[in-house]
């Protein structure tokens, strides 16, 4: 009887145990890169240094630190114009396959027009690359994060169609100057963040308070603009270069507010992800419909002549349409969704119908606009692989912001719990993503935030003028992640996460193989 009893609790214990293998360890697959991001302005400093000349956000900040938490710029930031050996090393400690840093317009082109070139600001981007490459680690650029020269927005900037020609020429020269050693391009980092706030609200650079006119005349565009870049790279460079583009989209994601809103949900995405999406990755190309037919309604009711959202001829339509090896999808978090009478919508989804609200139980992180919600992510990857027929996914930012010190626990259980969302849309969902980037490799200028709020795996000091740099506990943590390439419940003790990576010895071994088998059936 005894033996019996003994034989049961060990027979469960061992289905507890394979059971949590099975559900609190899962691998990376092997074809999934991994890395770490930044932008220009909000890490290299050295704003009017060899060279370089004025770009939005140093004018805008400048003129406006009344509207910068703590009137900061980005002077000097990380400093990382003068500290890129430093930074490259930090990647190096991570192990990264890649690094997603983006490209100072006007440090390349100082004015905005190509007759001048600023040889040494693109020195600086060969030196950089070359010292990633060193280290084996690919170099991920993106040509526009959100700052452009300022002479150019004194022409109108995105308002005017004369940018799709500007960023072409400019693209054209990186894709001759760098391109040769770079496999990853992105086009245009996050259009519904700086048309919106930077040309519709007058939050960001370049302070333009248009309104929804300036928003949906700014997207368009930024859509022609992309294109042509894109052909650009297809007709004259991906011959020899052999490399990657595409656009980076930001996907908010949606759960409804009400069981069974499913409409809600549909149509927060078509506002949101779909305005740059479905001109680029649907079979028909072309805004969604379902935006159409609301904006034109709701243009008439506010007594326009016509619909706001401008129109594509059949040609750009055709020529918008597949523009991008794969989908760049920058997310953080969620909202609830709810169709509403038409006065009650907010800021640009006005038009659309739908009003946003979080749930109270969601944690916070210090940017008023993030909260947890894991599941929303798990739920946008499968999104974006239904509506477009499952194309290669590059999860090209998702982070936590807080406001201290290295101990960031809060951060590695976002970082956990959302690399579990994306294995889970992977395996149990079949979705298509092959790359993952953390946003931030530092803590860096938070744009209208300042230095307030922190997104970094490393710390750095604002106060000191050396910018020094201290690894955060989720540093180590996302090391461990790359080098084994196993997530796994280690998060629950703390000990194992700051553990730096040990030899695998046998037992780890024999661990990884039962995992697999696990995992395999
Ligand atoms: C990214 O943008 C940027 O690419 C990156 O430069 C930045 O540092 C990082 O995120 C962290 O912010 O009122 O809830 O509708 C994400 C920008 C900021 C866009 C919040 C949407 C809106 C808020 N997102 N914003 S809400």
């Amino acid at each position: 009887m005894a033996s019996y009893l003994f034989l049961g609790v060990a027979v469960s214990f061992t289905f507890i145990v394979t059971d949590v293998f099975a559900n609190d360890t899962l691998l990376i697959p092997e074809d999934l890169l991994l890395g770490a991001a930044t932008a220009s302005y909000q890490i290299e400093g050295a704003w009017n240094e060899d060279g370089k000349g004025e770009n939005i956000w140093d004018r805008w900040t400048h003129s406006n630190p009344n509207l910068i938490n703590n009137g900061s710029n980005g002077d000097v930031a990380c400093d990382s114009y003068h500290k890129y050996k430093e930074d490259v090393q930090l990647l190096n400690e991570l192990g990264v396959n890649f690094y997603r840093f983006s490209i100072s317009w006007s440090r390349i082109i100082p004015s905005g027009y190509t007759n001048v070139i600023n040889e040494k600001g693109l020195n600086y981007y060969k030196n950089l690359i070359n010292e990633l490459l060193a280290k084996g680690i690919e170099p991920f650029v993106t040509l526009y994060h959100w700052s452009h020269p300022q002479f150019l927005e004194e022409m109108g900037g995105w308002t005017n169609e004369m940018m799709v020609e500007w960023i072409s020429d400019y693209a054209r020269i990186i894709f001759k100057e760098l391109g040769p050693k770079v496999k990853y391009f992105a086009t245009i980092n996050e259009p519904h963040v700086f048309c919106g706030e930077g040309y519709g609200m007058g939050l960001k650079a370049p302070g333009k308070k248009l309104g929804s006119p300036g928003i949906f005349e700014c997207m368009h565009n930024v859509l022609k603009a992309h294109a042509t870049i894109y052909h650009i790279y297809n007709e004259e460079f991906r011959e020899h270069q052999k490399g990657k583009i595409g656009i980076i989209i930001p996907c908010t994601g949606a759960l409804p507010k009400n069981p069974n809103e499913t409409e809600a949900v549909d149509m927060h995405f078509q506002f949101n992800c779909a305005w740059i999406a479905h001109p680029i990755f649907s079979k028909t190309g072309d805004y969604p419909t379902i935006m159409k037919i609301h904006v034109a309604e709701n243009s008439k009711l506010d007594g326009f002549p016509r619909s706001l959202l401008p129109e594509f001829t059949p040609e750009w339509v055709q020529y918008i349409k597949g523009t991008s090896d794969f989908f760049g999808l920058n997310h953080y978090s969620s909202k609830l969704v709810e169709i509403v009478p038409r006065a009650e919508g907010q800021k640009w989804y006005a038009y659309s119908g739908v009003k946003e609200s979080v749930d109270p139980s969601w944690p916070k992180s210090a940017s008023p606009w993030l909260r947890v919600v894991p599941s929303g992510f798990r739920e946008i990857i499968k999104k974006i692989a239904r509506e477009y027929n499952n194309p290669p996914i590059y999860v090209t930012e998702n982070g936590f912001s807080d406001k201290c010190c290295t101990s960031d626990y809060s951060r590695i259980s976002y970082l956990h719990s959302y690399i579990k969302a994306m294995l889970l849309a992977i395996y149990e969902d079949g979705c298509n993503v092959k790359a993952y980037t953390v946003w931030s490799l530092l803590d860096n200028f938070e744009w209208e935030s300042g230095y307030s709020v922190r997104f970094g795996l490393v710390y750095v000091n604002f106060t000191d003028s050396n910018r020094t740099r201290t690894p955060k506990w989720s540093m180590n943590w996302y090391k461990n992640i790359i080098a084994t390439r196993i997530l796994n419940s280690t998060l629950d003790s703390p000990t194992g996460m700051l553990e730096a990576p040990k030899k695998r010895g046998t037992s780890e071994r024999r661990r990884e193989r039962r995992i697999r088998t696990t995992t395999s059936t």
